[in-house]
């Protein structure tokens, strides 16, 4: 089955485009500030920024010499990030059976059926959220990787198998996943620079300058092999959200649409074999503003439970605003085995 890899597009700045449209025409860039704002770091920077020269890694300094007049500066809000990053997963969780995240801003996800299709509507859902992702396509991780990052940004690449080796072929050893500043400089050093250079490279001198398990596995790489394994059994959270029919700040209707979700959810958290401690109730309102509210819970095995803490959470979301939601969703984590939840039980009702 083929791997997909997705992979934001200027993930923190499109954050911060969504919850202030006036910065997408300008060039935005996100820092990491040291000591009152003097220095620091480009964390990320929006396409327009990206074309004064400014990306990630760019020390401050060096940025602000690179800007214009209407370039804007902004600190990072990792909290808010990791909402939309959620939000973003549980897309891509409700269209794969399985799913890797990688990163706070990518995943690996299988893709049965009919992969193109299946990956265009995935970016279509993201971009109904404001948010832009590319991906890839291949038969494994590395591959499904390189190819999400052929055709920034927006882009849908698919690589089959035997396509792999004349994709590779002509990327320089520096793009590979895996390999360092280091190793591309090494290698560069030993003439090597691209990746069908890697694998044509001496046996003996790739052993000499890396060691045999790094030499081996580099060729491997420069070959096209991967690994397919999608870990995700362990998997923290399990979420769904939906885009509702019409927009609403309607009680009984956002309780109706939460009863949809839910019912949903529970179809895939029963199969887990676990019970769950923490709910949170997700809801994005017509401007896209994000609002989630959350609490422990007793563990709990039962979907008719989780309904009742969905909507307990509703309707204290509801009791503290008057926002009208276009999609709702709700979340489960803190998963426990089912037998610390007996005994629990019986405590609680002692
Ligand atoms: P990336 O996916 O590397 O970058 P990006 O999403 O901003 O842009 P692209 O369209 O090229 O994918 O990283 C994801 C986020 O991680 C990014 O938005 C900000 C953060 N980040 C840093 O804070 N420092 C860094 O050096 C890099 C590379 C990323
Ligand atoms: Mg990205």
């Amino acid at each position: 089955m083929p791997i997909g890899h997705l992979d934001m597009d200027a993930f923190f700045a499109r954050c911060e485009e969504l919850r202030n449209p006036e910065l997408e025409e300008k060039p935005l860039v996100i820092c990491v500030y040291t000591r009152e704002g003097e220095s620091g770091a480009v964390s990320t920077s929006n396409y327009e920024a990206r074309e004064l020269g400014i990306g990630s890694g760019m020390p401050l300094k060096e940025a602000r010499a690179k800007a214009t007049e209407e370039t804007v500066f902004l600190p990072v809000d990792h909290d808010y990030y990791r909402e939309k990053s959620r939000e973003a997963m549980s897309v891509l969780r409700s269209r794969s059976s399985r799913v890797q995240k990688a990163s706070i801003d990518e995943a690996y996800f299988e893709l049965d059926g009919r992969p193109v299709e299946k990956a265009k509507k995935i970016q279509a859902e993201l971009e109904s959220e404001g948010l832009s992702a590319s991906i890839g396509i291949a038969p494994n991780k590395f591959l499904a990787k390189m190819a999400s990052e052929e055709d920034k940004p927006g882009g849908l690449t698919r690589l089959r198998e035997e396509e792999a080796e004349d994709f590779l072929r002509e990327k320089s050893v520096g793009e590979i996943h895996g390999i360092g500043d280091a190793t591309e400089k090494k290698l560069e050093d030993a003439g090597i620079e691209t990746c069908g250079e890697l694998l044509e490279a001496e046996n003996a001198l790739m052993v000499e300058l890396f060691g045999k398990k790094k030499a081996v596995s580099m060729k491997a790489k420069a070959s096209g092999e991967g690994s397919t394994e999608l870990g995700d059994r362990e998997r923290k959270q399990m979420s769904r959200i939906r885009t509702m029919p019409r927009n609403s700040s309607d009680y009984g209707f956002l309780k109706r649409q939460l009863g949809l979700t839910c019912r949903e959810l529970w179809e895939r958290v029963k199969n887990r074999d676990k019970a769950f401690t923490k709910v949170a109730l997700v809801a994005i309102d017509t401007e896209l503003n994000s609002y989630t509210r959350s609490r422990s819970v007793k563990t709990t095995e039962s979907g008719e439970r989780m309904f009742r803490e969905a909507d307990r959470l509703l309707q204290r979301l509801l009791s503290e605003t008057d926002a009208e939601f276009r999609r709702i969703g709700f979340r489960v984590a803190g998963f426990v085995d089912k037998e610390k939840q007996t005994s629990l039980d019986t405590f609680a009702l002692q």
